[in-house]
């Protein structure tokens, strides 16, 4: 029914539907009678207060039609949840790590980087570490969105259906320079990604030989 890049976008826009129809629903609903009982009872016409002494099946009836709408909202939101929380074995795990203000990203090879690249259609896990206060690692698209605080291993995961440039934010605020971390997530075909990332790795390496030839030049 919901359609988006990210295996979470079903089950999260589900919950969040299901959550909304039954709330508007009850908005006009209790909004309605509410303005109907004020006319209905008003003062003029029922000048006599009159007492009542409760009513069973009314009771009964808005305690167990909350209680199953509850539960149901419930489901759908515990279903997704769960899905979140268990990333497969076989996930390609990256390291992300925030500090005030901006997120590395670093990979299993040692490669960093501070825009995420990932593998399209693969599942990815980052685990999520923070240098010194809380943030949040959101991105909107992927319907992710998880405390980075620090002191604690978070992590989050997605598998990725469409290539693409997808923000990614953080939904903590974090100090004056909060909006500065804005960041990309770009999904790119599998082969693509390793090829950008072997490259980071030569590159790395390079840079480091240069680094190490300049020393001996200038001892
Ligand atoms: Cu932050």
């Amino acid at each position: 029914m919901f359609s988006g890049p990210s295996n979470f976008v079903e089950s999260v826009d589900t919950a969040f539907w299901v959550v909304m129809v039954i709330s508007v629903f009850f908005l006009v609903v209790i909004t309605f009678s509410m303005v109907y009982f004020v006319i209905k009872y008003s003062r003029k016409k029922n000048p006599k207060a009159e007492n009542i002494h409760g009513n069973v099946t009314l009771e009964v009836t808005w305690t167990v039609i909350p209680t199953i709408l509850v539960l149901i909202m419930f489901w759908y939101g515990w279903v997704g949840y769960k899905q979140m929380t268990e990333a497969p074995e076989d996930s390609m795990v990256i390291d992300v790590t925030a500090q005030m203000w901006k997120w590395t990203f670093k990979y299993q090879n040692g490669v960093q980087a501070d825009t995420l690249y990932v593998p399209l259609k693969k599942n990815v896990r980052l685990n999520l570490h923070s240098l010194d206060v809380n943030h949040a690692f959101f991105v909107p698209a992927f319907r992710v969105k998880k405390d980075v605080i620090p002191n604690r291993n978070n992590f989050v995961w997605f598998n990725i259906s469409e290539t693409g440039s997808y923000n990614i934010m953080c939904a903590e605020y974090c100090g004056l320079n909060h909006s500065n971390m804005y960041s990309k997530v770009i999904v790119i075909p599998e082969q693509n990604f390793n090829f950008w990332l072997e490259n980071k790795s030569r590159l790395k390496s390079g840079s480091q030989t240069t680094t190490v030839k300049t020393d001996t030049v200038s001892n």
